[in-house]
C-alpha cells in the first residue's frame, strides 16, 4: 500500500515541500493538543523567539519587534504518550519514507513551535540546516504536524520553491542573532504559503528554504516539526548531535563511524 502518490512524490522532489492532508484524525489531534496545552502552560519556554535584526524586516509594528512571543519546547514525548505514539505513527512514517526512497528511518528530534494570539513571532528564511547540519539534506525530511488550522493571518508556513536543489547555503549566524539568510537576497515575497489545517502535516528537506510571518490573528497557531533522517546520515553538529533516535521503520544498517552510543548499552564498558 502506497502513503503518497506519484504526483506528490514528484511535487515534494521538484518543489522540495508537500502538505499531507489530515495524517492525523480529529480524535488524534484533540488528544495531542489537550496534552500539548499541558506541556505548553507546565513545562514550555515562553521567550523562545528568535532574536537578530532582521526582526525589523519582519514585524511591521515598531511596537511589536522587541514583545512577540514564541513558545518552544523540545522532545515532546518526554513529557506525554500521546506524542510518544505521534512520533511513530504509521501513516506519518511510511509517508517520509516513501519521500526518501528508503526502507530505513530513525527519529531525529521533535520541536514546538507556538505563536501566541497576536503578537506570535515570525521565522526569518532559513534552512535547518545550520540547526542540526547533516552530510545530505536530502536524506533528511522535516514534518511539521499542524494542530491548528494555520493561514496567513496567523502565520503558516512558507517556502522558497525548489531551494532545497541550492544545497547547504550560507547563513548568517552570531551570538545577536539566529541563524538566517541575507534578508536582501532571499526576499519572502518570493515564497509560497502553505495554509493547513489541524491534522495535516507539511513535510519539507533540511535544505529547503522557509520562514514564517507574525502570527496577528486572535487564535494560537500551533505546530511539532518532527524531523526523520537515514540512519547512514552523518550529523555534522549542532541539536541532538551524538544522540541516537528511534528507528520507527526497518533495522538500523551497520555504518562504518556512526556509533550507537545508548547509555546502558551492553557493547559500552561498564560503570562504577
Ligand atoms: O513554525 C514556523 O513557522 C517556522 C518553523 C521553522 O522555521 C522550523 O521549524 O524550522
Amino acid at each position: 500500500m502506497a502513503y503518497v502518490s506519484e504526483e506528490q512524490k514528484q511535487f515534494f522532489k521538484d518543489k522540495g515541500f508537500l502538505r499531507l492532508e489530515q495524517v492525523f484524525s480529529p480524535e488524534e489531534v484533540e488528544q495531542l493538543s489537550e496534552e500539548l496545552d499541558y506541556v505548553i502552560y507546565n513545562f514550555a519556554n515562553w521567550d523562545s523567539a528568535w532574536r537578530g535584526p532582521w526582526r525589523k524586516e519582519y514585524v511591521d509594528d515598531p511596537t511589536l519587534v522587541e514583545q512577540i512571543k514564541l513558545v518552544a519546547i523540545h522532545e515532546l514525548h518526554h513529557y506525554s504518550a500521546a506524542w510518544a505514539r505521534a512520533i511513530i505513527k504509521p501513516e506519518l512514517v511510511e509517508a517520509v519514507a516513501e519521500l526518501m526512497e528508503t526502507d530505513v528511518l530513525e527519529y531525529h528530534h521533535s520541536t514546538l513551535h507556538a505563536k501566541p494570539p497576536g503578537e506570535g513571532a515570525p521565522f526569518p528564511l532559513h534552512q535547518d540546516d545550520p540547526f542540526y547540519p547533516h552530510e545530505d539534506g536530502l536524506l533528511y525530511i522535516d514534518a511539521l504536524l499542524h494542530l491548528d488550522d494555520a493561514d496567513e493571518e496567523t502565520g503558516c508556513i512558507h517556502f522558497l520553491p525548489e531551494s532545497h536543489k541550492l544545497g547547504r547555503l550560507e547563513h548568517i549566524v552570531g551570538p545577536d542573532t539566529a541563524p538566517h539568510l541575507p534578508v536582501d537576497k532571499f526576499r519572502f515575497e518570493n515564497t509560497v504559503g502553505v495554509p493547513a489545517k489541524a491534522g495535516d502535516v507539511v513535510v519539507f528537506y533540511l535544505w529547503t528554504v522557509h520562514g514564517s510571518a507574525v502570527n496577528k490573528s486572535n487564535r494560537w497557531r500551533r505546530i511539532v516539526r518532527i524531523g526523520y533522517r537515514h540512519p547512514a546520515n552523518r550529523q555534522l553538529g549542532g541539536q541532538a548531535m551524538g544522540r541516537p533516535g528511534i528507528m520507527v521503520k526497518g533495522v538500523r544498517p551497520k555504518i562504518e563511524g556512526i556509533e550507537v552510543n545508548v547509555y546502558g548499552n551492553w557493547a559500552q564498558p561498564a560503570r562504577v
